[in-house]
């Protein structure tokens, strides 16, 4: 073949579909739902994207006039997303019930069929919305515990993040990224805008099991317990970089790629930390942990928690392994709890 035309020709690499398809094998008794649903998200980050990049042009930009149930200011874009990734999950049709940090209450889809159930954060880091500044979404996937062609009930949504089936998130910053797990490795896809399809570029995404990378909120630094201060003070001894971009999603894609912590303790004004539990934390911590890193509230694995309220908030320290070893270390010396 001519060499021009098979530079020209050469392989697209693995969209997420075709990628989702082949790992059909991992799930030997799934008929193909799950990987109907992890296409469903697919799409929904393909539209809430698109979104993001026009929104300072069709004036989605700025705050909507409403709270979410945590009392914050919702922005349009927080609910252009959640409507976004509702519709796909309902009309995708292998959902029966969805939890969203934008929603008071358990959305049921109708789809009382469905084997599954979402929790979500639509779109993450709010702070960061029409500055230009990365964003995130993040999902859970949990099989339903009540019997198929039933309503669904709150406890098919307040289940341990042990009991996740998938997670994950989209990054969408100087590249689009979405990064998920089934519980069988970390594989991340980057949006290739010429083609519209998320395509493999980082397989098997790995922990590096130390870093010198460390994310926190520096104005609540006198807030944290003992054992945090303490260990922030080792992180600048020791000069490692301090790096917070204020977007959860994309302070753990950081420092999961190049190694490092994010720390989200409780303080006076979060007394149970700030982050949510069945929004955000557990779907990190899922994800990270497949990667090889850990995730705990300073007490316990983060995926331990039994969840007792949809809407609640746990401290949140996570990312590589020796790093959150020495602040837990440093935590039990002090004899301090975070919650
Ligand atoms: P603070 C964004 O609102 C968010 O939920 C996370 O994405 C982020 O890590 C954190 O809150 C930032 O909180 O208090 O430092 O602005």
């Amino acid at each position: 073949m001519n060499a021009d035309v098979q530079k020209y020709v050469s392989s697209i690499g693995i969209t997420l579909d075709r990628f989702i398809a082949q790992r059909q094998s991992d799930f030997p008794y799934a008929k193909g739902e799950l990987s109907q649903l992890l296409r469903d998200i697919g799409l929904a980050a393909k539209v809430v994207n698109k979104a993001i990049m026009n929104s300072g042009l069709i004036g989605i930009e700025g705050p909507a006039g409403e709270q979410n149930s945590s009392g914050e200011d919702q922005q349009k874009l927080d609910v252009v997303a959640n409507v976004r990734f509702i519709r796909a999950l309902t009309r995708g049709g292998e959902v029966c019930a969805v939890i969203s940090e934008e929603e008071d209450e358990m959305i049921d889809t109708g789809n009382h069929n469905a084997k599954y159930v979402v929790a979500m954060d639509p779109l993450d880091g709010s702070s960061n919305i029409d500055v230009n500044m990365p964003l995130g979404s993040i999902f859970s996937v949990y099989r339903r515990k009540s019997p198929i062609g039933t309503p669904p009930t709150i406890e098919d949504v307040l289940q341990r993040g042990t009991e996740q089936v998938a997670a994950g998130y989209i990054i969408y910053g100087s590249s689009n990224m979405l990064v998920y797990t089934t519980g069988h490795g970390v594989n991340g896809f980057t949006y290739d805008f010429s083609i519209g399809e998320f395509i493999l570029s980082h397989p098997n995404m790995r922990s590096q099991d130390d870093g010198k990378i460390f994310s926190y909120n520096e104005g609540n630094l006198y807030d944290f317990p003992q054992g945090i201060q303490d260990f922030i003070e080792h992180c600048r001894q020791n000069k490692f970089s301090a790096r917070y971009v204020g977007a959860l999603v994309a302070d753990v894609h950081r420092n999961l790629l190049k190694g490092g912590i994010f720390l989200y303790p409780a303080t006076k004004k979060a007394p149970k930390g700030k982050l949510r539990l069945m929004f955000e934390c557990n779907a990190l911590a899922f994800l990270v942990e497949q990667a090889g890193g850990v995730a705990t509230d300073g007490e316990q694995r983060i995926l331990e928690i039994v969840p007792t309220e949809m809407h609640q908030r746990c401290p949140f320290i996570v990312g590589s392994k020796a790093m959150v070893e020495k602040v837990t270390e440093m935590l039990k010396a002090h004899k301090e709890v975070l919650a």
